[in-house]
């Protein structure tokens, strides 16, 4: 399914196509028209065809632009009323391409610091090589490669609120470590888990865990004595949950979702934390994203998503209210996976797992 930008763009490359083919066609038409009457033409006629044929390019030239301009004004009276702010992103930085299968980034305002974790190899296999890094958020240089090794594959990385510890997913469990040390403290491995992904924390410290392959929320409960990760929520509407991000001051868990293995098909869905009430966020592909969307972050004032498609390799800027988005940056490659965010300095860090990189961008707000 095209969403109305790709329509937009594919129609007016169509005419644009359309115009040069109609103007080559004349051009070519006429010239054939000479060179049959050739043997009649007098001086006099070759300089009126002379004329003519500038005329028609002329004319050719000025109906291509008026048409162009025509399709352009019809592009943008069809788009969605309400646009988001942002329309394009500067690109900072990247780092080297020393990464394995990067999946997930997350800022930590504490220590000035991206954490970054790399699967190496496949997303679901327990090879007991991916690992943690730390990477500087002014430049992409990357400070501690391998900081916190023997892990399988990590994904979500959540960093708590007072900056002490980090958890991160890691394919059936989620692991606890000491921001300090670099140590494992805990492991918790919540019975029928598949396929952990996503992990966010929220402003209590309860922190939620995403299972795409068993459509279920987890949740390690932050005042509870047993200290174990629970199911919290579970139904096939979160349609292989994937990126999660918190808006604490309405109460509210953002889903973006995966959809059905091997075709693009989920889109973001709204979860009320308080009576667990699931509901689509916009009409997906036409307000909102549809795609294998991966990752999602806010701007400073929750007011727009920043979503990306990982096989699209795309990142999109998403209206909170559900009544339209824009494509902010096409990365020209597959894998842009769970992005993380600066929201006091309007960047976004996009890890690229193919491309063994992270990189940033500055969206202009
Ligand atoms: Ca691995
Ligand atoms: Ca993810």
């Amino acid at each position: 399914m095209l969403t109305r930008q790709e329509k937009e763009s594919w129609r007016v490359s169509f005419y644009r196509t359309l115009n040069e083919n109609l103007g080559l066609l004349i051009m070519f038409q006429y010239v054939g028209m000479l060179i049959a009457s050739n043997r009649r033409l007098s001086q006099k006629s070759l300089v009126t065809t002379f004329l003519l044929i500038v005329s028609i390019s002329g004319m050719i030239l000025f109906g291509g632009l008026s048409i162009n301009l025509n399709s352009n004004q019809a592009q943008a009276q069809e788009q969605p009323q309400e646009k988001v702010g942002q329309t394009k992103g500067n690109k900072l930085w990247e780092t080297p391409a020393n990464l394995k299968n990067p999946e997930s980034v997350a800022y930590a305002p504490k220590q000035n610091l991206l954490f970054v974790s790399s699967i190496n190899g496949k997303p679901d296999q327990k090879d007991q090589n991916g690992f943690i890094s730390k990477v500087s958020p002014s430049n992409g240089s990357i400070i501690d490669l391998n900081w916190v090794t023997g892990l399988n594959a990590p994904k979500g990385i959540a960093i708590s609120n007072d900056g002490s510890k980090l958890h991160v997913s890691d394919i059936t469990d989620l692991v606890e470590i000491d921001v300090a040390s670099g140590k494992i403290i805990s492991r918790f491995d919540p019975p029928g888990s598949v396929f952990l992904n996503d992990v966010v924390s929220d402003n209590q410290g309860n922190i939620y865990v995403s299972d795409t392959g068993a459509n279920t929320i987890y949740k390690l409960d932050a005042n509870s004595t047993s200290s174990s990760l629970q199911a919290w929520l579970q139904s096939t509407q979160l349609n292989g949950p994937n990126g999660l991000h918190i808006d604490n001051s309405k109460g509210k868990l953002i889903v973006v979702s995966l959809g059905p293995l091997g075709k693009p098909g989920g889109g973001m869905e709204v979860v009320d934390m308080k009576n667990k009430t699931i509901s689509s966020l916009g009409k997906p592909g036409t307000t909102s994203p549809f795609g294998a969307l991966d990752g999602i972050e806010s701007n400073a004032t929750e007011t727009h998503y920043y979503v990306t498609d990982n096989p699209a390799g795309r990142v999109y800027g998403v209206n909170a209210n559900g009544t339209g988005y824009v494509t902010l940056i096409e990365l020209h490659t597959k894998g842009a996976a769970d992005l993380g965010s600066i929201p006091d300095k309007s960047t976004i860090i996009i890890p690229l797992m193919q491309d063994n990189k992270l990189v940033a961008y500055k969206l202009a707000e």
